[in-house]
């Protein structure tokens, strides 16, 4: 249930952050306009929006972890900013959850993601022989797995060489360095994938409904797999407070390592924002990280283009 004054609030809040980012930049405008150009100052301005909208973004993020223990689709920050009028333009943002999806940092130590990320790999008719390889790009080690596993040896051989990671990913994108993987092959996997810094488990309450399927949960009796769309059903009537909750109202059996590896909440968010003004447009992505107590950061931000 949506907390109307809590949002009245924050949008009260996020018209004050804009005002102020408004202000800084008129004095800033004065004190340098013979030195920057105009095409600067916008970019400058749009930039400033952006973090704003960012800031908004950690106020929603903050409020939700005094609000509830679970995180699901029906909460305050799922519900995004459709579009905030500004002067000669318009605001719009979204958080989504970040552990909605495979994380590729998981695969060393999750034997769950990596059955989800192979049974993704087969609907979207890839080769799943990448991931002994990228599972080695992350190990600490040096030796390549049986049979497709790829380390130094492999990269430092190819025509433009360098070296294995052997770390977690630190986006998503690095894939694309990893045996086996091509633009294709990237395009397709990626609405399914994520890079987080540590391992982390997949929210049900969150997740989509081709990687519902991709976990392959089985009822409580029989060998018959879970059908996705009641699953979309019974979460859209009433989220999942736990996964026993899952497991009762779903008459569902998980195994233990999907136990350890599926969750109700989440530790790690996405937000976007784009600010449009004067036919001018930024676009803002941001890492959040928030604790159990609340507090959020910002792992890491990019812009887009100033178009
Ligand atoms: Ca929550
Ligand atoms: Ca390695």
């Amino acid at each position: 249930m949506a907390d109307q004054r809590g949002i009245a609030l924050l949008m009260a809040m996020l018209v004050v952050a804009i005002s102020a980012v408004t202000a800084s930049m008129l004095l800033s405008d004065q004190a340098f306009m013979q030195r920057r150009t105009g095409h600067q100052l916008e970019a400058q301005r749009l930039r400033a929006y952006a973090l704003g909208l960012e800031d908004y973004a950690r106020l929603f993020l903050q409020k939700d972890a005094r609000d509830s223990r679970t995180d699901h689709l029906g909460e305050d920050w799922a519900t995004g900013i459709p579009g905030l009028p500004i002067e000669g333009g318009m605001l719009s943002g979204q958080i989504t959850d970040a552990q909605s999806l495979i994380n590729l940092n998981s695969l060393p130590t999750d034997a769950v993601a990596e059955a989800a990320l192979r049974a993704i790999c087969l609907q979207e008719d890839l080769s799943c022989d990448f991931i002994d390889a990228l599972k080695d790009w992350i190990d600490a080690d040096s030796e390549p797995r049986f049979p497709d596993g790829a380390e130094d040896e492999y990269y430092t051989a190819l025509e433009s060489p360098y070296r294995s990671a052997n770390r977690p990913l630190a986006d998503r994108s690095e894939l694309r360095l990893v045996k086996g993987v091509d633009a294709e092959s990237y395009q397709k996997l990626k609405p399914y994938i994520i890079a987080l810094p540590e391992a982390t488990p997949m929210n049900i309450n969150t997740l989509p409904k081709a990687l519902f399927e991709a976990l392959r949960i089985k009822k409580r009796q029989g060998d018959e797999r879970l059908d996705a769309d009641r699953f979309i059903d019974e979460r859209d009537q009433d989220a999942f407070s736990s996964l026993e909750d899952f497991e009762r109202r779903m008459h569902a059996q998980l195994t233990q390592a999907q136990k350890n590896a599926l969750s109700v909440s989440s530790r790690y968010f996405l937000a976007s924002g784009e600010v449009l003004q004067n036919d001018r447009r930024l676009h803002l992505d941001a890492l959040f990280q928030r604790s159990a107590r609340g507090g959020t950061r910002v792992l890491w931000r990019s812009f887009g283009d100033f178009l």
